[in-house]
C-alpha cells in the first residue's frame, strides 16, 4: 500500500512537471504568435471580429434591486435573451415576477437569484413582487424591451424630483414635533444616613416614541432614553441600586468615572451577571470631575444601542475664562445660560438619534443671543458623528472630561463610539441654525430629514 501511494505521488509530480513543461512550451509558441498578429493588421481584426459575434449571443444582464415596498432597477434592453440580477435587500421575502414570462423564488432578506427570461420581442412588460399585498404597496415597475434601448437605459424612469423636493420640505416642516417621553432628566439622590447619595435604576423594556408615531421596544433605565442623569459633586459617596426586570442579566459599567475595581460593572470579570428579576448595588465615591456615562457592559451591542445608556457628572468642566483662543477672548465674568446634553445613538431598536429622539421629534434648543452655552457630546452608538452646528464656532474645552490647557474652536466636532465632547458655544446671531450630524445619509433618507438632526433657535436678547 505504502509503496504504491509513494509510486502514485512519483508518477504525479511527473505528470505535473509534464504538463508545466507543456504549458511553458504553449506559452512560448502563442506569444510568438500574438507578435506575429500584432504585425499583421488584417489577423488582429479578425480577432476583434469573432470576440464581437460572441457578445452578440450573450444575453442583456439587468439588475433589480427588492426592498419594502419598491423595486428599483433600470429594467429596460434590447430584444433577445434577458436575464436579471435579482436581490433583496429588504427586511422580509420577496419575489420578482415578470408576469406572462417566469418568476424567481421567493428570496429572503440578502438573498439573491438569477432570473433568466430567455428571448423577449419588444414589449413592456409588468413586473411585480406577487407576494399577497406586495404589489398594492408599491412593489410594481416595467421591463421595457424596444430596439435602440441600452441595457439598464433609465431615460424612460427618471426620479421625480418634484416629488422629492415636497417630500424633503413637508419632513422639516414637521419640526418641532411633540413625542411622548423625555431622558436626561436629573435623577434627585435619596440622602441616606451616612451622607451616601442613593439611585435606584430600574432595568426594563417599556415603549419609547423616538419620533411622532414610531414606537419602539426601548431598554431602559427608569422608562427612559437616555436614562435619568446622574450629577454629583467630588468626594460625593454614591449608591446605585440596579433591579433588573430584563429578560437577560445586565451590570452597569461607569464609562470615565474612576471606580474602585469592583464596582466596574463588567460581568464576569469584575462582579457577576445581574441576573433577570435580581438587583445588585454598585457603591464608590467620587473622585475627581468627570463627564461620564453609565451603560451595561454585558451584551451592550444589544443593550446600549436599545436605550440602555444614560449620562453621569461630577463637577464641573471649568471654563477658560479670561483665555485668548485663536484671537477670542473668553471673557472673564461669562455665566453659562444653559448647559446642553446630547447623546448620539444610531442602531438598535433606537436608530440615529439625539437624545433618544429622531427628527423631527428632536428637541430645538431656545437661547438668547449672547448666551453663553455649554453643550456635552456623548457617543453610544457604533459610528462616529460629525456633529456640525451652524453659524457658531465650538469651543472645545474637553476630551473625555478632560479639560484641556489648549482649548480650540471647530464648527463641526466628530465624535466617534465612547467619546465625549465639552464645548462652549456663544450664539450671537438671531434666527433658527440647524446643528446635525454631518453624515448625510444619518439625517436623510428618501422621503425626507430624519434622524440625528435638531436646531439652536437663538432669540433676541
Ligand atoms: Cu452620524
Amino acid at each position: 500500500m505504502k509503496l504504491f501511494k509513494e509510486n502514485f505521488l512519483a508518477f504525479g509530480l511527473m505528470l505535473v512537471t509534464l504538463a508545466f513543461g507543456f504549458a511553458v512550451l504553449y506559452f512560448a509558441a502563442t506569444a510568438g504568435g500574438g507578435a506575429e498578429e500584432s504585425s499583421g493588421g488584417g489577423e488582429a481584426s479578425a480577432g476583434t471580429g469573432d470576440e464581437a459575434a460572441g457578445a452578440e449571443n450573450a444575453p442583456t444582464t439587468l439588475s433589480a434591486t427588492l426592498s419594502e415596498f419598491a423595486i428599483t432597477g433600470n429594467l429596460s434592453a434590447e430584444p433577445g435573451e434577458i436575464v436579471i440580477d435579482v436581490q433583496n435587500d429588504g427586511a422580509i421575502a420577496h419575489n420578482l415576477s415578470v408576469l406572462g414570462e417566469d418568476k424567481t423564488s421567493d428570496l429572503n432578506g440578502g438573498e439573491a437569484e438569477v432570473l433568466s427570461l430567455g428571448n423577449l420581442a419588444a414589449g413592456t412588460y409588468t413586473v411585480v413582487c406577487d407576494i399577497p399585498g406586495h404589489r398594492e404597496s408599491g412593489m410594481e415597475t416595467e421591463l421595457i424591451v424596444g430596439e435602440g434601448l441600452a441595457a439598464g437605459d433609465d431615460s424612460g424612469s427618471e426620479p421625480d424630483y418634484a416629488a422629492i423636493d415636497a417630500a424633503f420640505t413637508a419632513s422639516i416642516l414637521e419640526f418641532p414635533a411633540e413625542t411622548e417621553g423625555k431622558g436626561n432628566q436629573v435623577l434627585e439622590p435619596e440622602i441616606l444616613a451616612d451622607g451616601t447619595k442613593y439611585f435606584e435604576l430600574t432595568t426594563e423594556i417599556t415603549k419609547w416614541e423616538t419620533e411622532p408615531g414610531r414606537v419602539v421596544d426601548a431598554w431602559t433605565y427608569n422608562g427612559t432614553v437616555p436614562g435619568p442623569a446622574i450629577k454629583i459633586q467630588v468626594g460625593d459617596k454614591i449608591r446605585v441600586k440596579v433591579i433588573n426586570k430584563l429578560p437577560m442579566g445586565t451590570d452597569i459599567h461607569w464609562h470615565g468615572i474612576r471606580t474602585p475595581n469592583s464596582e466596574d460593572g463588567v460581568a464576569p470579570i469584575t462582579q457577576a451577571l445581574i441576573e433577570s428579576g435580581t438587583e445588585y448595588e454598585y457603591n464608590f465615591v467620587a473622585e475627581k470631575e468627570a463627564i461620564g456615562m453609565f451603560h451595561a457592559h454585558h451584551a451592550g451591542q444589544i443593550q446600549v444601542p436599545n436605550g440602555l445608556l444614560g449620562t453621569f457628572q461630577i463637577g464641573e468642566i471649568p471654563i477658560p475664562r479670561g483665555q485668548t483662543i485663536s484671537g477670542v477672548t473668553i471673557p472673564e465674568d461669562i455665566e453659562i445660560a444653559q448647559e446642553i446634553p446630547m447623546v448620539l445613538n444610531d442602531a438598535g431598536e433606537i436608530g440615529y438619534s439625539l437624545n433618544g429622539k429622531g427628527f423631527p421629534g428632536t428637541e430645538p434648543y431656545v437661547v438668547q443671543a449672547g448666551d453663553w452655552v455649554v453643550a456635552n457630546y456623548y457617543n453610544e452608538g457604533l459610528q462616529i458623528h460629525p456633529m456640525h452646528l451652524h453659524q457658531f464656532a465650538q469651543l472645545i474645552i474637553a476630551k473625555d472630561g478632560i479639560p484641556l490647557d489648549q482649548p480650540y474652536w471647530a464648527d463641526t466636532v466628530n465624535v466617534a463610539p465612547g467619546e465625549r465632547y465639552t464645548v462652549l458655544i456663544n450664539p450671537d446671531t438671531e434666527g433658527t441654525w440647524v446643528w446635525h450630524c454631518h453624515i448625510l445619509s444619518h439625517v436623510e433618507r428618501e422621503d425626507g430629514v430624519f434622524g440625528m438632526l435638531t436646531a439652536m433657535v437663538v432669540q433676541a436678547s
